[in-house]
């Protein structure tokens, strides 16, 4: 992108407020780093999205975590994951990146050097959020163990309580059941001085196992952002993006010439090919080039990305969707 011509880009409908928050820093010449925190802080503020932040839906022991990173580029990332007493951890990060050495800070960790960097701790826990856990733990397809597979989770749930929120055009796609947990907020922007970061943030799969982490806070996994070649940000079944370090893979066919569609693409049908697919899997991937030329592509319909730039303020959908034939996964024998 020439310098000058700032774009944000934010996974899912709830993007268009994410960059509504970080326009003004991107329009009045502020940096990338900036307005990728902004627009994550405003989708993790808000209890009412129940996949980010304050309001997220809970583990099988009904106890909010958190997961987040940053990056301006593999110099200058961090993360945080399984924070259960801090609402942001994006900005949480970004005190990592900015005043360690270290990468990934995890659970007690992180909380004691968030408190030490001077955030609040708050209850991430929302009333409603407890409800619809309880629901979970007794409905008694999960107390048999059958459903939803011993500790497995069900997928397809974070976004139900969130649709009176969407943009209507596209409810219906997010409402199809393999839209309806996949809502990290991930960022990527371009600022005017042509500089790119990327951000992103979750609660991670609803009633997952307590421990679990996934994508979003892993450098590569859920984000990968390098100058020299390219950003990529993800939102989905993060074991999917985490068995093919998705974002980096992403990143690296930009490096070696792919176009940003044709890089979005062929990550997602190396998921498809590498990992066991199953029906309500969902994995949004968003690639931008240095240039500002910028493309998403996603396992199946529904996912759509939040775009704002001079002149323009819309939601897109992926340009390209997995070819259905791919999903036939093969699993390897151990040798003896
Ligand atoms: C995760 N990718 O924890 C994240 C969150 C997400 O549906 O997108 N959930 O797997």
């Amino acid at each position: 992108m020439p310098p000058g011509h700032p774009i944000i880009l934010s996974t899912w409908s709830f993007g268009r407020t994410a960059n509504a928050a970080a326009w003004p820093i991107l329009s009045a010449g502020g940096s990338a780093l900036d307005a990728v925190e902004q627009a994550c802080i405003a989708v993790e503020d808000d209890p009412a999205i129940d996949s980010v932040g304050r309001g997220g839906l809970p583990d099988a022991s009904g106890v909010v975590s958190l997961d987040g990173c940053i990056m301006l580029s593999p110099r200058q990332c961090a993360g945080v994951c399984f924070v259960r007493r801090y609402g942001n951890p994006v900005s949480i990060a970004r005190r990592v990146m900015e005043r360690t050495h270290h990468l990934l800070l995890a659970g007690e960790g992180a909380e004691e050097f968030a408190q030490a960097q001077g955030f609040m701790p708050m209850e991430l826990l929302t009333d409603e959020a407890r409800e619809v856990w309880h629901k979970w733990r007794t409905d008694p397809a999960q107390l048999k163990g059958e459903r939803y597979r011993g500790w497995l989770p069900p997928r397809n749930v974070e976004e139900k309580r969130g649709l009176s929120n969407l943009d209507r055009a596209a409810a219906a796609d997010e409402a199809l059941p393999h839209n309806r947990t996949h809502d990290t907020i991930g960022v990527l922007a371009i600022d005017a001085r042509g500089t790119m970061a990327g951000a992103c943030s979750t609660s991670g799969m609803a009633f997952k196992v307590p421990g679990r982490v996934g994508d979003s806070p892993i450098i590569g996994h859920g984000l990968y952002v390098d100058p020299a070649a390219g950003a990529a940000v993800a939102t989905g079944t993060g074991e999917l993006l985490m068995r093919t370090c998705g974002c980096f893979l992403a990143v690296e066919l930009m490096r070696s010439g792919c176009s940003p569609p044709a890089a979005a693409a062929q990550t997602i049908e190396r998921i498809a090919d590498s990992c066991e697919i199953l029906d309500d899997h969902q994995v949004g991937l968003i690639t931008l080039a240095p240039t500002g030329e910028w493309s998403a592509a996603a396992l199946r319909p529904g996912f759509r990305v939040a775009v704002r730039m001079e002149h323009h303020d819309g939601l897109a959908p992926a340009a390209h969707i997995c070819t259905p034939t791919r999903n036939s996964h093969k699993t390897v024998e151990p040798s003896q």
